[in-house]
């Protein structure tokens, strides 16, 4: 087994202002997914199928949902070496200390890394969706006597110019590597990929941001102060030096590190045939374990919807929306392509009557909500009306912001009765 060779680093994000307002008062790792998952969920998932059972995530700042998740979720043997530990920069934005990029994220906790034996670290990152074994890849790189492995996937030209790009030898040996090129610059960059990616006109060869490095390597590298990011610095630096080798993949992968593509990833768990299979017994997705009560839904029209646990529903229509725990929606509302993340709570009868808001968690009566993500904890008033989609331009105010056609109310937002956008 190799895998007691393995320490898994997860970088778990920035400053996460891509998925702003999401993470204007949680960690990136923590944003919730699917209605019951959270981001980070997933590489630790990956990590544990693949039997990767001592994992670090690197956060920017330490929410206490962060905190709260991973230890009420990732429970292991008193008697094995397993953990997740999260690590986070431990000072403000303005410190020098604050992480500066992925690669000084890791610099600065190596000396927590170092204290385990490990041969090889694999590097990945927080903001991904996809179900993959990594001891195949493992397997590569000690199969080929790399240094470094990148796992690559082709891109469409579209695609191309958000990733790495890399080119390579006959034996899979990075030959070359550009950061994010302009679009001019690609017709340079195509690699031979199979026929099935190049019916899908997929012919660049991207890197997925999923790395592993010699323990030793790491060392060496890490000791170069002047090189803040993997993507930028540290992997173009290191080709020509250090064997490099890219382990294609081509199943399902996203990026969803920015409001539009982690809107379309959740509402994609409503299709008939999700991309991402949450059904897989063989790679489960591990979260944390409520014990809710099963959902309630009355005089409900569900066309494609996907419902978590502890919901108390008696919507008109649902369509094509994924409604998180502990949900409420009122009588006659209607919710059209929108992620809901839920609460965090029920709110008893003796807490309604001390409240100073009439208005309830969840989302009132008569409510029309389309093109939207609420996030945990809104209250939505009666008659409220949030048509989301292309003709909204971008805004911001202190309840909800709108960013290429997509509504985010903020979580906590309290939407008055009869409000209109
Ligand atoms: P990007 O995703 O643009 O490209 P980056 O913003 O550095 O790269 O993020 C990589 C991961 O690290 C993300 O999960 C991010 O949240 C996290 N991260 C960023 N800064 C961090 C910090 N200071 N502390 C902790 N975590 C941090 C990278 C590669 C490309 C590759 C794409 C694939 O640079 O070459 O193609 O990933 O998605
Ligand atoms: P979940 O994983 O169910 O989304 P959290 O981990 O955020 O929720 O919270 C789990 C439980 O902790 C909630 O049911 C709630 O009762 C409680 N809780 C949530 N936020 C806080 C908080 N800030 N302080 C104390 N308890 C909290």
């Amino acid at each position: 087994m190799v895998n007691d060779n393995v320490l898994s680093i997860i970088l778990g994000g920035g400053q996460g202002s891509r998925l702003y307002p999401l993470t204007e008062k949680r960690s990136k790792p923590a944003v919730p997914i699917a209605g019951k998952y959270r981001l980070v969920d997933i590489p630790i998932s990956n990590c544990i199928n693949s039997n990767i059972k001592r994992m670090y995530v690197l956060t920017q700042f330490n929410s206490a949902s962060l905190n709260r998740h991973i230890k009420n979720t990732f429970h292991f043997s008193f008697f094995s070496s397993a953990f997740v530990d999260v690590l986070a920069a431990e000072q403000t934005p303005e410190s020098k200390s604050w992480f500066q990029g992925t690669a000084d994220a890791v610099r600065q906790s190596m000396h927590h890394f170092l204290r385990h034996e490990f041969e090889y670290a694999l590097i990945l990152s927080g903001d991904q969706l996809y179900q993959m074994d990594f001891n195949d890849m493992i397997q590569a790189h000690i199969d080929a006597n790399a240094e470094i492995s990148i796992a690559t996937i082709p891109v469409n030209e579209k695609e191309a110019t958000a990733f790495g790009i890399l080119k390579t030898d006959d034996n899979n040996v990075v030959t070359s590597f550009i950061e994010k090129p302009d679009t001019e610059l690609l017709p340079d960059w195509t690699s031979h990929t199979s026929d099935d990616m190049q019916a899908q006109g997929r012919n660049h060869l991207a890197s997925m941001g999923i790395y592993i490095f010699n323990r030793d390597l790491l060392i060496e590298l890490m000791n170069n102060p002047d090189t803040n990011d993997f993507g930028k610095e540290i992997i173009p630096q290191s080709i020509e030096k250090h064997k490099t080798l890219s382990y294609q993949y081509e199943g399902y992968w996203t990026d969803i590190g920015n409001i539009d593509s982690f809107f379309e990833a959740n509402i994609g768990f409503t299709d008939d045939l999700p991309k991402f299979n949450l059904y897989d017994t063989k790679q489960r997705v591990y979260t944390n374990a409520r014990i809710l009560p099963t959902s309630k839904i009355s005089g409900t029209a569900l066309d494609k919807a996907v419902i978590a646990e502890g919901c108390i529903i008696s919507a008109a229509k649902i369509e094509k929306s994924v409604i998180g725990i502990r949900s409420r929606i009122g009588k006659d509302s209607t919710i059209i392509n929108t992620y809901m993340m839920g609460n965090d709570d029920y709110e008893s009868l003796e807490v309604i009557n001390t409240m100073k808001t009439e208005i309830l968690v969840g989302i009132g009566e008569r409510c029309f909500i389309k093109n939207t993500i609420l996030d945990k904890n809104v209250r939505i008033g009666d008659d409220v009306r949030i048509n989301g989609g292309p003709h909204l331009e971008d805004a911001e105010t202190d309840k909800y912001v709108v960013k290429e056609g997509i509504v985010v109310i903020k979580k906590g937002a309290v939407i008055p009765k009869g409000f209109v956008l």
